[in-house]
């Protein structure tokens, strides 16, 4: 059995339930590679794999992550699962495709009952690109040089929109 015991190097887990969330969950690793943080990528499902990544979810503190992303599809459990499992900040990205088109794991990973919170963040890409930003902006609250970053990603993102220029 996989076993999580070694100290990271990395401030970020990113855990999904199957490796073809991969090209979502990639918006969100790329995201935190511009920022310079320094995560690690896991494919580990809260019903195929459990006890591994319940595992990982209860290891990653001691291991030096200080926060989770969960991308799950379906009948999502996976943030749930791990915020269960961690009091670490969890940020739940439900998976868009399926026959109800990532409502049912929007539901799923949104829907937790009072206690164990899941921070829920937009269905596919837009919400593992943000799940990232939010992540950075939880790092930065212990770190200045991080919220100088987030400040100019604003003001690069406000240039780039004003200066957009409209097909004629
Ligand atoms: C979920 O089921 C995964 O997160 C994925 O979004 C969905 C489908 O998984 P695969 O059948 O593609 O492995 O658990």
């Amino acid at each position: 059995m996989t076993s999580f015991n070694e100290q990271s190097n990395c401030l970020v887990g990113i855990m999904m339930g199957s490796a073809s969330d991969w090209p979502t969950m990639e918006k969100a690793s790329k995201m935190l590679t511009d920022f310079g943080i320094a995560h690690e990528c896991k494919v580990l499902s809260a019903h195929r794999t459990p006890a591994q990544a319940c595992e990982y979810a209860g290891t990653a503190e001691s291991r030096g992550i200080e926060v989770l992303i969960c991308g799950a599809g379906l009948a999502a459990h996976l943030a749930g699962v791990v915020a269960a499992h961690t009091t670490l900040p969890v940020l739940g990205i439900p998976m868009d495709g399926g026959p109800l088109k990532g409502m049912d794991a929007l539901l799923s990973t949104v829907q937790m009952p009072g206690g164990i919170p899941v921070a829920t963040f937009a269905i596919g890409s837009h919400g593992a690109k943000n799940a990232a930003i939010f992540a950075v902006s939880i790092l930065a609250n212990s770190r200045p040089e991080l919220r100088q970053k987030l400040n100019e990603f604003r003001k690069a993102q406000a240039e780039n929109i004003l200066s957009s220029e409209l097909p004629s």
